[in-house]
């Protein structure tokens, strides 16, 4: 597998004394350690004393499922995320045929992993269903094709990535700005997977609400979209985010392939070939007589995923069950939540921000 080889060497041994440090001044300060308190200090924990003085200048806002979303670099994000973005900033070194996939949360990306991972592994391991050995039948999208800024970064681990068989893919939702200096190698693609802002929101706030601490109250539905629509989500603007990786795909479009979960939904085969043809995987027509397509599309789909025990009772990422990740994997379902004036809010707010882009989106 993929990330058996990932060795983690720490880089910023996180002294608890600063941790002890920190809370043994508050006390000296005479601030109570009040139950929203305690639980901030568990999201900032493990970051280090000069990393917490950083995030203290950083504009915050009430966040969906950590107390805070900080103001990094133009984009809304978590405190270990933050520190994990820094340190594949400064780390990252790209391979000249790495593949890069990038969504905004709650965009298809375990679908698009899935997809990703099986098309360029078809020859180590086939995708057909008698072959029980695949690794997808055994570990979720997500520990075959990592995060730049989550497992591989944890606590600011510098992993040793030179290890890992070619190409070497990796996801991240860092917005491109963020991105383009760290993948900067000739050869270097990335595919954007994009899903319309409406189904993205309920499927962002059903996810973030199941997953979420005890200790942080529930973001309501009303709440949650107020936050959406101006900007407050993981990685947004939301606009901002699919905007910068549209434009780069028009301005790039052997480097960057803008795909839609709708398009997909709608005709995955094709669109599975569209992505071989951009990874320069082509498949031949044997393969298509051979019925390879057809396999790796049901290997992939909604239905065989989310019915794998490993994605019924597992873990990928710490404390977060897999089967959050499956939940109705449908087109349209934010008719089912949206009032029609938040309905019409977004449509207006949609249009505002990237109307004359030439991104259009389906909603149904
Ligand atoms: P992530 O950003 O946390 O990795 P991501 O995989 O992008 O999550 O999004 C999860 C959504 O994709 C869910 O949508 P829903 O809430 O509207 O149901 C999930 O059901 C859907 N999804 C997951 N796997 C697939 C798949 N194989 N085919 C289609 N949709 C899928």
């Amino acid at each position: 597998m993929a990330t058996s080889s990932i060795k983690a060497i720490p880089i910023m041994a996180i002294p608890s004394f600063n941790v002890c440090h920190n809370l043994e001044l508050l006390k000296e300060q005479g601030k109570s350690l009040d139950p929203k308190r305690q639980e901030g200090e568990r999201e900032e924990e493990g970051l280090s004393y000069e990393f917490q003085e950083m995030l203290e200048s950083l504009p915050k806002e009430r966040g969906w499922r950590t107390r805070h979303l900080y103001l990094f670099q133009g984009f809304w994000c978590q405190s270990k995320e933050i520190q994990a973005i820094m340190s594949f900033q400064k780390h990252f070194k790209p391979l000249q045929n790495d593949v890069v996939i990038a969504t905004i949360p709650k965009s298809g990306t375990t679908w698009l992993k899935a997809l990703t991972y099986t098309l360029l592994n078809r020859h180590r391991f086939d995708p057909v269903s008698s072959n029980t050995d695949h690794p997808l039948l055994t570990s979720n999208p997500h520990d075959l094709v990592p995060f730049f800024e989550y497992k591989l970064r944890l606590n600011g681990d510098v992993p040793d990535l030179f290890g890992l068989a070619s190409p070497r893919t990796f996801a991240t939702h860092v917005p491109f700005g963020s991105l383009k200096d760290s993948i900067e190698k000739p050869g270097v693609k990335v595919v954007y997977l994009c899903r319309n802002p409406f189904d993205t929101f309920i499927s962002s706030w059903h996810y973030t609400n199941s997953i979420k601490s005890e200790s942080v109250s529930p973001v309501s539905l009303d709440e949650g979209f107020d936050m959406y629509c101006r900007g407050l989500i993981g990685f947004g603007p939301f606009w901002e985010h699919m905007l910068a990786y549209w434009k780069e795909s028009l301005k790039r479009p052997d480097k960057v392939l803008f795909l839609r979960y709708e398009d997909l939904k709608q005709d995955i085969e094709s669109n599975l070939k569209k992505l071989a043809s951009f990874l320069a995987v082509p498949f031949t027509e044997e393969e298509e007589r051979k019925g390879i397509v057809k396999a790796i599309v049901e290997l992939c789909s909604f239905e065989s995923l989310k019915k794998l025990e490993v994605n019924k009772a597992g873990q990928s990422i710490k404390n977060f069950e897999n089967r959050h990740l499956f939940r109705k994997g449908e087109v349209s379902d934010w008719i089912n939540y949206l009032s029609p004036p938040q309905a019409e809010r977004l449509s207006a707010l949609v249009d505002d921000k990237l109307g004359g882009t030439g991104l259009t989106f389906r909603y149904c």
